[in-house]
């Protein structure tokens, strides 16, 4: 690695408050369990374990006016962005272990909040099978890690879309979207509404993902954080099973290599989630070393030597 990479931080957020399913809360562990800290340390990168944040249990209880657990799911997110927001203010790139996706609400506040104070311009990559874009009244639900993109947006509850202080904390034109294949009706109106970028299985099959990535990445430059949002149900559940909500028909193993190489020679990564590994659904922690496997391209993995050559 180049010697000015960044130092990277583990931040554990062990919940399933915003999930359908009970088990993302052991995500952190079992990413920790398959090796990422020393497999990213083998490519040359620093990296620091904080250890896990805390917050309320999962009460596992109905929506109330549209939310499951929205008090909790705000604790959570609040926790999510000081930790967040706290190692990118020190130059560091925080990795967010979830944890649900609605985790990817603090985190991205928290770089959202980060890039307005530093003047840098931000993209956010969104690797998921769903589009993550429902409100209350859409959400067939009441989960809310149906909801994070529609909240970074500024449609949701003040608690969620206020959480860096700045509402909306991103505009939809600077969201990519990638491997999306599971839209709900009423979320398919308001993501065509906000004019939303979508990559989805169908551009993917019918372009290829090397032409997805190379549209979803265009116009970064040096000034260009850049936040890759990874939902583990991104990947096809044949290669990765332990997620709650498995989509058939999604990017193979070399399509999510490909990605995350693609997004490694931007030199652009500032900042990532890992979310919605489910440990409970998994089979011999196979999706975990999956996952691990892919942040290992993220950060540069089969890439280092066209790296050097550029330098
Ligand atoms: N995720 N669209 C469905 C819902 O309940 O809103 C599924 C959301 C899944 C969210 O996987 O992060
Ligand atoms: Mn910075
Ligand atoms: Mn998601
Ligand atoms: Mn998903």
């Amino acid at each position: 690695r180049p010697p000015h990479a960044p130092t990277a931080v583990l931040i554990g957020a062990p919940t399933d408050v915003g999930a359908g399913h009970r088990g993302a809360s052991m995500g952190p562990e079992a990413l920790r369990v398959a090796g990422l800290q020393p497999a990213l340390e083998s490519h040359g990168l620093q990296v620091i374990d904080s250890g896990n944040l805390s917050g309320p249990n999962n009460p596992w209880k109905p929506p109330v006016d549209g939310y499951r657990h929205l008090p909790e799911v705000v604790l959570w997110n609040q926790a999510v962005f000081d930790a967040v927001y706290g190692e990118l203010a020190q130059g560091r790139l925080p990795i967010l272990l979830g944890g649900d996706h609605c985790l990817g609400l603090g985190s991205v506040s928290a770089v959202a909040k980060h890039c307005r104070e530093t003047g840098k311009k931000l993209r956010v990559l969104w690797l998921d099978a769903h589009a993550d874009f429902n409100t209350s009244e859409l959400t067939p639900s009441g989960n809310v890690h149906g909801m994070p993109v529609a909240c970074l947006c500024g449609l949701g509850p003040a608690e969620l879309t206020g959480l860096g202080g700045h509402t909306p904390a991103l505009r939809p034109d600077q969201i990519r979207q990638i491997g999306i294949r599971s839209v709900d009706e009423g979320e398919k109106r308001l993501v065509h509404e906000q004019g939303l970028e979508v990559f989805d299985m169908r551009f993917i099959d019918e372009h290829g993902m090397r032409h997805a990535m190379v549209q979803a990445l265009a116009g970064l430059d040096d000034n260009t954080h850049l936040h890759v949002s990874f939902d583990v149900d991104f990947l096809d559940p044949e290669i990765a099973p332990g997620v709650g909500t498995t989509i058939p028909g999604g990017p193979t193993y070399r399509e999510a290599q490909l990605c995350m190489e693609m997004i490694a020679d931007s030199g652009c990564l500032g900042s990532l989630d890992i979310v919605e590994l489910n440990p409970a659904l998994d089979v011999r922690n196979k999706t975990a070393v999956l996952a691990v496997d892919l942040v290992e391209s993220l950060f540069g993995k089969s890439t280092l030597m066209r790296e050097r050559d550029r330098r």
